[in-house]
């Protein structure tokens, strides 16, 4: 009892003076967020940022007595340290001091001899340089004469330590090559570098990856321009924005708060877990709410080559479909490394261009993987698997009901019924497709299997089809709200599309056409983009429609180059109309023209300006050399706190119809566009500038001028 007793007092006095000796320090502490040459920080000052927020100074980290220069959050009860400027070099006594020194260093002296132990570094110099810590928790070095006070000579922001803050620019900036990434502490006590590194990989499609020294543990990602696929833990939530930068100069991701009173940020462990974390002022503590990798199967390439890891499952590895282990004896004892081999067999063969490694079942946020197969193996493919990859054939009698005999008040443009009710009281539209675009009976067939698997939010959905004497039909979901020219283009009614609305539709058919393009390697190209081929559903969400048609019914063609050029008058590209030439990028000049037609309200087929006679295209380009690019705005969209994103709009509509294929952007780089900041480079001259460009293109290739009907068909002359 003696020795418990005699063992508490001096604990006691010990932890009394724990709780003093911070308040002690806090007496001595410069109040001030800034530095200068005069000025300096020893151990046991600190600098506040100026809302309170950061605190600056030298800390012991765990059960170390080493010191460092460090950055923790000033107000928490918990201490956290979010950066570390001498990770490396450790003091091992109190002398440490932090300094500005010309021409614009933030320096960290042992004071006993003078020696440098750690700096910043900067490529310039400047006359009067000073240190300020933000209170966003970024420690800057700039010219206090700057009159611009965002011109950094070095930010401890391009230099994080384990800690991932809101406002961080993570990622590469690819002109002076500076990558800004996250690299973990060896442990608790000691900041300096250890295993665990996370990175933004800027090759290819972005990809986050959390490495253990060279080797890939996990990956987030890829970004696909809307979100990091495959990864449903790493989306924005309400409490913070994500901004994903991608031009020629920068690829970097960031993080802004919604709301500046949720403290959060974002660390990877010594031990490699990526963690997200937020401050609850309730319980005075940070909780945790994500952990990457979340899970085992998280864990990169676990199932090897062609395995497939789902969670739910036990053991989680298994085999994608026809594939089987390798090597079984290894699966037996949970060793999936080599992951699974094809049992084909032999009446088919499966091409891959590559392994294929790394994949999970996901309930959300996944990604569909598509598989070229030859079409033996795919027929084998659905005998096997049922109804499901079966598209519903329909009786002629059926749509003949529910279109009352294609009678004329259900029609919908050319070809084109609706709505029709099926017995089930589901609404449909059909297309009835004249005889003489048929390629045949199994190619139409074929395509439209190919084309009912196409799925996605922005392509309209083939329910079935119908193949019957003469008739060919096509049965489409109904969209309630029409084509995007009804209401477009008539006065009265597109004072119901405001910004948002417009801009919605402007991204929903730059991803519909994002996933034609480039879901499949092969490459759907639409080649008849207008606005009449933009169905709403609805919620007024964009669906594109026509798509595939005219790949399949467009004639004897090859990939690169057509005889019969089916378009439409003002939505094709130059080198389409005149040469018959077709890719991807003359579906970048439809889109192009849409949008600028979905921002001005303006058809760009039959606009002249009166002045000086420039089409749509012309004429906002000759607006946004001017400067006056508002002026090509749609009156009728009064407000004008959207403007910068009208003003993107724009300038990705002008990208898109530039007079060389070349120049064009592709359409994932204008997704991102859409959705980003960032410098975008300037359009050049579009292709079609003036009305005139357009006839005589027109006249000199064509033997069926069109008047006033939509649509035009231009026979090229034979090839000799
Ligand atoms: C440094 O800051 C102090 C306090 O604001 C000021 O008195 C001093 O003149 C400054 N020195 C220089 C060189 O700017
Ligand atoms: C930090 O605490 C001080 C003193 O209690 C208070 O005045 C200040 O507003 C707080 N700052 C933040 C960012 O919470
Ligand atoms: C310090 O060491 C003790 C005993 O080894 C341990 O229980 C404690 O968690 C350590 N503290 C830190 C912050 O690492
Ligand atoms: C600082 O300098 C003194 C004197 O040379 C030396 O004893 C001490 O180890 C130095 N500290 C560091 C961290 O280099
Ligand atoms: C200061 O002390 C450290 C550690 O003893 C030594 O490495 C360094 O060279 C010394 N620097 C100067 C300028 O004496
Ligand atoms: C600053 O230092 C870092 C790390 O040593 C280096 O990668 C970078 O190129 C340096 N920057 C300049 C401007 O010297
Ligand atoms: C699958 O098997 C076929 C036929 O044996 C072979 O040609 C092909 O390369 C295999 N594919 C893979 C990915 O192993
Ligand atoms: C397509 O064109 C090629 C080359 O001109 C010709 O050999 C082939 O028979 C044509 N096919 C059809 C279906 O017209
Ligand atoms: C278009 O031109 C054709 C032949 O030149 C003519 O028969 C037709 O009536 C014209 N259509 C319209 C709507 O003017
Ligand atoms: C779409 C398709 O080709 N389905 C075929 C799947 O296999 C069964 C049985 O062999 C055929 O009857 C289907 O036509
Ligand atoms: C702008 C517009 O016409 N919106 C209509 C879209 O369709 C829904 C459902 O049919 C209508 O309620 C909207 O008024």
């Amino acid at each position: 009892m003696m020795t418990t007793v005699q063992m508490d007092s001096p604990w006691k006095c010990f932890s009394f003076f724990l709780i003093i000796f911070p308040l002690i320090f806090q007496l001595f502490s410069v109040t001030a967020d800034t530095i200068n040459v005069t000025q300096s920080i020893r151990d046991g000052e600190t600098l506040v940022s100026s809302g309170g927020m950061f605190e600056m100074g030298f800390f012991s980290p765990g059960n170390s007595s080493n010191r460092y220069m460090g950055l923790w959050y000033n107000n928490l009860t918990v201490r956290t340290i979010v950066w570390v400027a001498n990770r490396e070099i450790p003091l091992t006594n109190t002398d440490g001091i932090l300094r500005v020194i010309n021409p614009g260093l933030l320096v960290l002296l042992n004071n006993t001899n003078g020696s440098t132990i750690w700096s910043s570094n900067a490529s310039r110099s400047v006359q009067n340089p000073v240190a300020q810590l933000l209170d966003n928790g970024n420690i800057v070095v700039r010219d206090a004469s700057d009159e611009n006070p965002e011109n950094f000579l070095w930010q401890s922001f391009d230099y994080p330590t384990d800690t991932y803050l809101p406002g961080m620019r993570f990622g590469k900036n690819l002109l002076t090559g500076l990558e800004t990434y996250l690299l973990s502490w060896r442990s608790n006590d000691d900041p300096s570098p250890g295993e665990y590194s996370f990175h933004l990989d800027p090759t290819g499609f972005p990809q986050i990856l959390l490495k253990r020294d060279e080797s890939v543990q996990f990956r987030i990602g890829p970004w696909n321009g809307i979100r990091f696929s495959g990864t449903p833990n790493a989306r924005e939530d309400p409490t913070y924005r994500l901004v994903f930068v991608m031009n020629e100069n920068e690829v970097n991701y960031r993080e802004y708060a919604l709301d500046r009173s949720v403290i959060s940020r974002f660390t990877i462990s010594s031990s490699g877990v990526a963690q997200r974390w937020t401050w609850v002022d309730r319980i005075q503590g940070w909780v945790v709410y994500m952990n990457m990798p979340a899970d085992i199967c998280d864990t990169y390439g676990l199932c090897g080559a062609y395995g497939i890891c789902n969670i739910g499952n036990s053991p989680s590895c298994g085999c994608l479909d026809r594939f089987v282990p390798r090597n079984p004896g290894d699966w037996v004892r949970a060793d999936w490394s080599n992951g699974c081999l094809n049992a084909s067999s032999g009446n088919g063969c499966l091409i891959w261009y590559e392994d294929l490694v790394d994949i999970r079942s996901l309930s959300t946020d996944g990604q569909d993987i598509y598989i070229r197969m030859a079409s033996s193996e795919a027929e084998n493919y659905n005998g096997s698997h049922g109804k499901d990859s079966e598209l519903p054939l329909f009786h002629l009698s059926v749509i003949m009901k529910a279109t009352d005999d294609f009678s004329m008040n259900n029609k919908l443009g050319e070809g084109g019924f609706g709505p029709g009710i099926l017995e089930g009281g589901q609404e449909i539209a059909v297309k009835r497709l004249s005889k003489d675009s048929m390629q045949g009976l199994c190619e139409f067939k074929n395509e439209v299997i190919f084309i009912a698997k196409l799925q996605h939010r922005n392509l309209v959905r083939l329910l079935g089809f119908c193949i019957q004497g003469e008739e060919n039909l096509l049965i489409y979901e109904y969209m309630p709200n029409k084509s995007l020219n009804v209401i477009l283009f008539d006065q009265t009614k597109n004072k119901l599309l405001d910004w948002q609305t417009r801009f919605n539709i402007i991204n929903g058919i730059a991803r519909g056409l994002l996933y034609l393009h480039q879901d499949s390697r092969l490459r759907i190209i639409h080649r008849d983009l207008k606005a009449s081929n933009i169905l709403l559903d609805s919620d007024m969400n964009p669906k594109i429609s026509d798509f595939g048609m005219a790949r399949c019914f467009g004639g004897n063609e090859t990939e690169a180059k057509t005889r019969r050029v089916v378009g439409t008058y003002g939505y094709m590209s130059p080198e389409y109309a005149v040469d018959g030439l077709f890719s991807v990028k003359s579906d970048v000049f439809s889109f192009g023209v849409l949008v600028l037609e979905i921002v001005s309200g303006r058809r760009n087929r039959g606009f002249s300006h009166t002045d000086n006679n420039l089409n749509l295209l012309g004429h906002a380009w000759t607006l946004y050399r001017e400067g006056r690019t508002l002026d090509l705005v749609d009156p009728s969209l009064g407000d004008s706190s959207y403007f910068p994103e009208v003003l993107r709009s724009i300038h990705v509509g002008l990208l898109c119809v530039q007079q060389s294929p070349e120049d064009r952007p592709s359409m994932s780089s204008v997704v991102l566009m859409l959705g980003n900041e960032g410098a975008f480079p300037k359009a050049k001259q579009p292709g079609f500038f003036t009305e005139r460009d357009v006839l005589g293109a027109r006249s000199s290739s064509s033997t069926n001028a069109p008047n006033s009907t939509n649509e035009v068909t231009i026979t090229m002359p034979e090839p000799r």
